[in-house]
């Protein structure tokens, strides 16, 4: 446990001039401690959305947690109204801040861009299979991917995480949360979320990587949106993906009929196509609505 006078020693009194940025539930600030350690402050909003229940979540659960490709947690602090978290400081900050910025994206090499993909499946290989207790991450993102001084990448921000039981396979919830673009169709539109939502994200931030274009522009040239083609049960598990990234001579499976797309006309009604057993396909039209 840190007190908030240490946290205000650290920053600076949380100056404008230390904030790194601004995570999902407030302002993230680099803090020095007395001994010189270098560490990330994350101060959440009183009016954050993520309560004393998310909080003592992502203590909880990181605290727990221990692999090279996970940022560790090192305190916390809880005075009056306030919450903070502290974290181990990386230097490079976060992957979102390389990818898509044309300046910096060219220190990604592809045998940087090799490594980031793997060590970030390892890491969440380790968090579905590995660790005490069995975790869905539910927020993958390019910026929750922090990057070391040597460009290692760890995951971060555990706020949404959930711990599943070992003979639970899915759960489902009222309360969707996540970043749109990144949320697998069954979690955006039903709720349902399984470790297959994890490597929905995983695809997604997979994709970025390969072609350093944030998902939410990633529209082609043939009114496909890539990530609409997409089905749970088509999605390999983390082990299988680490398997593919890791061998020479991978046997890969023929790509099968899209699951599902909406295409859009030029009149503003889209084409909905479900394929529900591969075989025959269904066409339904929607018209949908736009403003001016
Ligand atoms: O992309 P960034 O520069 O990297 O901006 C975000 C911001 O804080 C809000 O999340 C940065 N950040 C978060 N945690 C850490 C950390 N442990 N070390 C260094 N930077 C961090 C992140």
């Amino acid at each position: 446990m840190f007190s908030f006078s240490e946290l205000v020693a650290a920053t600076d009194d949380f100056s404008f001039a230390r904030r790194l940025g601004e995570g999902g539930f407030g302002p993230v600030y680099k803090g020095v401690l007395p001994d010189g350690q270098q560490v990330a402050v994350k101060r959440l909003a009183r009016h954050s959305g993520q309560g004393l229940e998310e909080f003592m979540n992502e203590i909880t659960l990181i605290a727990e947690l221990q692999h090279s490709n996970l940022v560790r947690l090192l305190g916390c602090c809880i005075q009056g109204e306030e919450k903070i978290l502290i974290y181990e400081y990386l230097t490079n900050t976060s992957l979102d801040a390389f990818l898509f910025d044309s300046t910096r994206v060219y220190l990604l090499d592809w045998q940087r861009r090799i490594n980031i993909i793997e060590g970030i499946a390892q890491g969440l290989l380790y968090l579905h299979k590995y660790s005490r207790v069995r975790i869905i991450h539910r927020d993958l993102k390019a910026s929750n991917i922090l990057l070391d001084e040597s460009m290692k990448p760890k995951i971060s921000d555990f706020g949404m995480a959930r711990i599943f039981g070992q003979d639970e396979s899915r759960a489902n919830t009222k309360r969707v949360v996540g970043t749109y673009g990144y949320m697998s169709p069954e979690y955006a539109m039903n709720g349902i979320f399984s470790e297959k939502s994890d490597v929905y994200s995983f695809g997604v931030l997979l994709l970025e990587i390969v072609s350093g274009r944030k998902n939410t522009v990633f529209v082609s040239s043939t009114n496909l949106s890539l990530i609409e083609l997409e089905h749970a049960a088509d999605r390999p598990t983390m082990s299988e993906v680490i398997s593919m990234l890791t061998s020479d001579v991978m046997f890969l499976p023929d790509p099968k009929q899209p699951a599902f797309y909406v295409s859009k006309s030029e009149s503003g009604s889209s084409q909905a196509e479900i394929r529900s057993d591969r075989g025959s396909s269904n066409c339904v039209s929607i018209t949908v609505m736009e403003p001016r």
